[in-house]
């Protein structure tokens, strides 16, 4: 198992969907823990090729730009570039970043598909599937909602049903929709191309459960165990789909069909290795199709069986390929609780995250790293975000480095000092020091990030303590020679951080090679005890952390309560209708359009304010509880509506003679009704 039995390494994370900019999920789920384990190995020096791209096909796209009132390639143009944007900000090294409706991805996909299709791999079925007539197409899953047959839930999609979590499909619901045209569908029959999992079901089951039972992650193999063993093994799965967005089915009679999004997708780690190769005259084949290279798939748990039993099942059958030595697949991270989720804008989004904590990528990596979601779901809380910096990134690691700065720049010039005779204390630090980077090593090499983060801060701990334990401040008041050993060793220390700590924190390792004048990040120097020289200048570190006080986090979580409250509005039923009345009800209201002549906050009085109106009979007085909804001033001058036979009412000590007629939204706030320009103060409403 040991990293030095490959020539070379192919590590992907998985295609993000290009339907909605990238939150923390993301980065916690595959990006971050793939970036770790890529930066580790290129410091190790080795062949190592780091591949991704945009997932531009499926119903997420067409579903997303249905909504946005887009065109699939509008939508996915304009979150590639996001994404992109994003994982540059946030350090996530990537060699190449394609998308997967680049040409030589289509090619790539329709390449694989014929492949197997020649050696008559699929089963060609004809289904009866349901079509919309009025929008005269076939409905993919997630176009068909209808009521869950096991819950009663009116909401099911034709997948799944969220609320009781039964997997189900379209015909299973009771009186489906179309979410394309609201009607009911019809069933039509319809071609697909099916794979036979079953044929790869014994290979599967001893590649993965004997093969892999010891190295790959208990999360994984409990997934893929519940797929390869149960009692009616693997299913036939389509490849192909009735949609006019996607790749096309490069066969004859296959008009109006595209692949299946998880055909095409994982083959994306392939063409976007192609197009690397092109682009930096490289031969890709090596990465994929040579033994000795590593393949190592970082994914969310929701893409396990993607990864684990279709693509490798493909890449088998097509024959050439290696196998992925590795998916380690984290669970989900949650937010405050709750469900991370884009439509519910549940979510804290990157682009907003480095707005309002600018330059402080590492300290979203450290947390999201810290709290990694590695065997099971975890939570991400604003408190543990500060809590973690705070007392983690500032009080240790940032605390530490600035100490042995500060003093050497205090007495030394900013020169490291020598280093003269070593104390016992000196020599067991400097030999624990050499153990860190083996042991951090090898809990990367297990995909254990967290553990492995663990252990770098507790080198930065080891170098707090041995200064809290010199003490150098008061020994250079005696002895300035010991004090340049104290400090030499405290650099020393530092300097070994920034190597190992630069998988996980990769800006601030940066600002530590700059005051180290360090080239390369190199893992095997680390550990040893004179890594920079006595006599080295040191160059500009700049600020690596600083604190983040309550208010800050306090206004995140406002800021996720807020989103909350307007969702919860959004999704709100509008009131039902009241009873029916008679037109000689209604023709008893007098409604009029009246201009606002003076307003004021009642003293005392929370809610309401006095107007006075012009209602084109005269001037009134009414008073009107909004003074939570709107400025007087704002109301001066304003043309609004207003009931004006309302029997007078008397609201503290004043008589209200008439009603102000508002709207409410959904949520609460209340909004002016207001005549077109122009109309006359006393016109009729009817
Ligand atoms: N786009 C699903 C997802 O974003 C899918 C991953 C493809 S990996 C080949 O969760
Ligand atoms: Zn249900």
């Amino acid at each position: 198992m040991s990293q030095n039995n490959f020539k070379r390494y192919t590590i992907t994370s998985a295609l993000p969907y290009a339907n909605g900019p990238l939150h923390i999920g993301h980065l916690a789920g595959c990006y971050v823990p793939s970036d770790i384990y890529v930066r580790y190995l290129r410091s190790l020096g080795k062949d190592v090729l780091y591949v991704c791209g945009s997932d531009e096909h499926g119903v997420a796209i067409t579903i997303k730009a249905k909504k946005e009132g887009k065109t699939p390639q509008q939508v996915v143009d304009q979150y590639h570039e996001i994404m992109k944007g994003s994982f540059q900000e946030f350090g996530i090294s990537f060699d190449h970043y394609s998308r997967t409706s680049a040409k030589i991805h289509h090619e790539t996909a329709q390449g694989f598909f014929k492949d197997l299709y020649d050696k008559g791999e699929f089963l060609e079925q004809s289904t009866e599937q349901y079509f919309d007539e009025e929008a005269g197409q076939f409905l993919a899953d997630r176009y068909i909602e209808g009521t869950c047959p096991k819950c009663g839930n009116e909401n099911a999609y034709g997948d799944q049903c969220e609320k009781c979590g039964s997997s189900l499909s379209p015909t299973d619901l009771i009186k489906p929709k179309s979410k394309l045209s609201g009607r009911t569908p019809v069933l039509k029959e319809t071609k697909h191309w099916f794979l036979d999992l079953a044929r790869y079901q014994s290979f599967l089951k001893k590649w993965i459960i004997e093969d892999h039972a010891d190295d790959w992650k208990n999360n994984v193999l409990g997934q893929c165990r519940s797929w390869l063993e149960a009692g009616d093994g693997l299913q036939a799965r389509s490849m192909t789909r009735d949609l006019d967005w996607g790749i096309k089915v490069p066969l004859n009679d296959a008009e109006g069909k595209v692949l299946y999004v998880w055909f095409d997708a994982p083959i994306g780690y392939i063409s976007s290795t192609k197009e690397w190769a092109a682009e930096n005259g490289k031969d890709w084949e090596p990465y994929w199709k040579d033994e000795d290279t590593k393949l190592v798939h970082f994914i969310g748990k929701d893409n396990i069986v993607f990864h684990c039993i279709i693509f490798p099942a493909i890449l088998k059958t097509h024959g050439g390929y290696v196998l992925p030595d590795n998916v380690p697949a984290n669970e989900f991270l949650n937010l405050e609780g709750e469900k991370i989720s884009t439509s519910r804008n549940w979510a804290v989004w990157l682009h907003e995250y480095l707005e309002e904590f600018p330059g402080k990528q590492d300290v979203l990596r450290y947390v999201l790293t810290a709290n990694a979601p590695e065997t099971k779901d975890n939570d991400f809380t604003w408190k543990d975000f500060q809590g973690r910096n705070n007392s983690e990134l500032v009080a240790i690691y940032g605390n530490f480095v600035n100490r042995a700065v500060v003093l050497t720049k205090k007495y030394f010039n900013d020169v490291i000092p020598e280093r003269g005779e070593l104390t016992g204390y000196d020599e067991e630090v400097l030999e624990a020091l050499a153990g860190f980077p083996e042991k951090i090593a090898s809990s990367i090499e297990r995909y254990r990030f967290r553990e492995a983060l663990g252990i770098v801060m507790d080198l930065a701990r080891l170098g707090n303590k041995y200064l809290a334990d010199t003490e150098p401040w008061k020994v250079i008041k005696t002895d300035e020679a010991r004090t340049g050993t104290i400090l030499n060793i405290a650099l020393n220390i530092a300097a070994n951080l920034a190597i190992v700590s630069e998988p996980f924190l990769p800006f601030t390792a940066n600002k530590l090679k700059e005051l180290f004048g360090m080239d390369e990040f190199k893992w095997e120097e680390s550990g040893q005890p004179e890594l920079v020289k006595a006599g080295t200048v040191l160059g500009e570190m700049g600020l690596l952390f600083e604190k983040i006080e309550d208010k800050v986090v306090e206004k995140q979580v406002q800021k996720l309560m807020d989103a909350k409250k307007e969702n919860e509005a959004a999704n709100a039923p509008v009131p039902a209708m009241k009873d029916i009345i008679t037109y000689d009800d209604f023709a008893k209201l007098d409604m009029r359009v009246v201009t606002v002549l003076e307003a004021e906050k009642m003293p005392k009085s929370k809610k309401l304010i006095k107007m006075k109106v012009d209602t084109g009979l005269g001037h009134r007085t009414v008073l009107s509880g909004v003074a939570e909804h709107f400025e007087p001033e704002f109301l001066i001058g304003k043309q609004v509506t207003m009931l004006i036979n309302l029997a007078p009412r008397k609201m503290m000590g004043i008589d209200s003679e008439g009603m102000i007629l508002m709207a409410e939204d959904k949520d609460g706030k209340l909004k002016l009704i207001q005549p077109h320009e122009g109309t006359a103060s006393g016109s009729t409403i009817s």
